[in-house]
């Protein structure tokens, strides 16, 4: 796919609602601070498309983004951000899964961002069982990629793939050209 044209369309909360007709989603989704916004912008070529920041829990709305006219970017907030209250985090947790079991979503994949340093936490691999469980086409990134050494990138590639048997697993950075192109030529 040949990303010509992407723009903010709408943010979505709780009481808005999308047209039954809406384009196919595409949704960014992972632990906070893991690289979905910046990932974003990578690939849309579009640098402040997306907001993001080195501090966790830049995201706190469901920004939708339109792609070529024909594709909806889902940008989530993300999960698990221990510094943040326990009442914020629940809030953006039920968020996340508000969106997720919206009646009449088409939710074409989504990308499940897991950080190469890290591999899968509980709450990425209990994400994917959900997202599996709902028959959603999932994809798992794994971020920050450059972070790593090439043994280091072997071995923790190797891991992940065995605590996500059932995945397509890409390793990205947004500093990596040819890991943009992989995504890219992912999508249809
Ligand atoms: N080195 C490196 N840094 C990255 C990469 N992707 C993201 N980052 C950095 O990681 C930080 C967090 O990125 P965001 O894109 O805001 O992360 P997010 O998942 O959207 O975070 P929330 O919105 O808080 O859930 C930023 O400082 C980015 O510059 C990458 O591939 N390599
Ligand atoms: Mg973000």
């Amino acid at each position: 796919m040949k990303i010509t044209q992407a723009e903010y369309w709408k943010a979505l909360v709780p009481g808005t609602t999308l047209p039954e007709d809406h384009p196919p989603i595409i949704a960014f989704i992972g632990r906070s601070n893991v690289g979905k916004s910046s990932f974003i912008n990578a690939i849309t070529g579009k640098k402040a498309l997306c907001r993001s920041g080195s501090t966790p829990g830049v995201t706190r709305k469901i920004n939708l983004f339109l792609i070529n006219q024909s594709l909806i970017f889902a940008d989530l907030p993300g999960y698990g951000y221990a510094k943040m209250s326990r009442g914020e985090r629940k809030k953006l947790e039920e968020l996340i899964f508000w969106f997720l079991t919206l009646p009449k979503l088409r939710l074409q994949q989504v990308f499940l961002l897991v950080d190469s340093r890290l591999g899968p936490t509980d709450n990425d691999l209990e994400m994917a069982g959900f997202l599996s469980s709902r028959n959603i086409p999932t994809t798992v990134i794994t971020s920050k990629i450059d972070k790593l050494t090439s043994s280091q990138k072997k071995a923790l590639l190797a891991g992940i793939s065995q605590q996500l048997p059932h995945h397509r697993i890409i390793p990205f950075s947004i500093h990596d050209r040819e890991s943009m192109k992989t995504v890219l030529n992912s999508l249809p």
